[in-house]
């Protein structure tokens, strides 16, 4: 069996290789580096942005509309109930930027309160989900600018040269950085420091972020939450190796291993694992990894919060908390911060 990089030569040698399927094969280079390199360690674990390839997106939108994700249809309560008052604190002739095409859904219950705004800018590193979500929502909101920007948010670099060429006063009065579904518990807090501060880094001082937060609550409304009963998280979970199976040429037998979510409540979060239900060994691409039976692979964290310590957090990457708005249930929260 050929290896990705030998399949990849074989293809440049024979001329069968073109550009995109180029960009591809890096892609698979650089996934296969991430998995091998994470079932190396002791904890063997995987990143959660691999959840989300065309399958694996499909079903996070169907674990949106299960009764148990609580998630997505608190925060749309929310953005319905008081985005007249987050357009008041936001004022007018505002530049909105999302770091990821998120659900146009929530955008569009923004977008339509907010007063006379010079533009949105969703950013996101897939042009094919910019160009969709920009599509709809020119339509929706023919008088609104939007400008999509195909970018790695997570690259510094490639922000700073962004918001070095943004439109700046008079015509734009505020920067305000919208980053919703509680995205940032999938960061470890460190992590989340640093992601936000380097956008604090590049707004300047007045400049706004309005963020979706989920909050702490009881283990077991979390865990449903994490392992709803028609299974279909346990589906997203399960996909991530069959993508695994399905782009590195690898073996997972995806029916031997099953999903776990448990609240960590000292670490404060929900921990996705998937389980080995027996003794097996997994090959990919030259590598071997021996699974002892109830072993896991840590797939995804989703930390949960205290509005203080968010507010903490945020302090932390140079945001000052100006207002929340939660649900009655006190279930999950949306966070207006000001630049220091
Ligand atoms: C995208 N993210 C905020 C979701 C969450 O709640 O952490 C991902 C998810 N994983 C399982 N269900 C939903």
């Amino acid at each position: 069996m050929l290896t990705v990089e030998q399949t990849v030569v074989e293809g440049i040698i024979r001329g069968r290789v073109n550009e995109r399927q180029k960009k591809t094969v890096l892609l698979n280079k650089e996934f296969l580096a991430e998995v091998v390199n994470g079932l190396s360690k002791p904890q063997k674990k995987l990143p959660c942005k691999y959840f989300y390839d065309e399958k694996g997106s499909q079903l996070f939108e169907a674990i949106c509309a299960t009764p148990e994700y609580y998630v997505t249809r608190t925060e749309c309560n929310i953005y319905e109930k008081y985005a007249d008052e987050m357009s008041d604190l936001i004022g007018d002739k505002v530049l909105l930027l999302e770091p990821g095409a998120g659900s146009v859904k929530k955008v569009g219950l923004l977008l339509d309160k907010l007063n006379a705004p010079v533009g949105f800018v969703p950013m996101d590193i897939s042009q094919e989900i910019l160009e969709d979500s920009s599509k709809i929502l020119s339509e929706q909101f023919p008088a609104i600018n939007i400008n999509p920007i195909v970018v790695d948010f997570l690259n510094k670099e490639q922000i700073h040269n962004i918001f070095s060429a943004l439109p700046a006063k008079p015509l734009v009065n505020k920067r305000v950085i919208f980053f919703p579904g509680s995205t940032i518990g999938n960061f470890d807090p460190d992590d989340a420091v640093s992601f936000l501060k380097q956008f604090a880094d590049n707004l300047h001082t007045g400049d706004g972020l309005l963020i979706g937060v989920d909050l702490v609550k009881d283990t077991a409304i979390l865990e449903a939450a994490y392992d709803d009963a028609t299974g279909i998280t346990a589906e997203f979970n399960a996909n991530l190796l069959d993508r695994i199976d399905r782009e590195l040429d690898a073996k997972f037998y995806l029916g031997s291993f099953n999903h776990r979510a448990i609240f960590n409540r000292n670490k404060s979060r929900i921990e996705m694992h998937l389980v080995s239900d027996n003794e097996q060994s997994v090959h990919i691409a030259n590598n071997e990894f021996i699974f002892e039976e109830g072993e896991t692979i840590h797939t995804e964290n989703s930390y949960k919060y205290t509005v203080d310590g968010f507010s903490a957090l945020a302090k932390k990457a140079g945001f000052r908390l100006e207002k929340v708005w939660k649900d009655d249930d006190g279930f999950f929260s949306v966070n207006y911060f000001s630049v220091l």
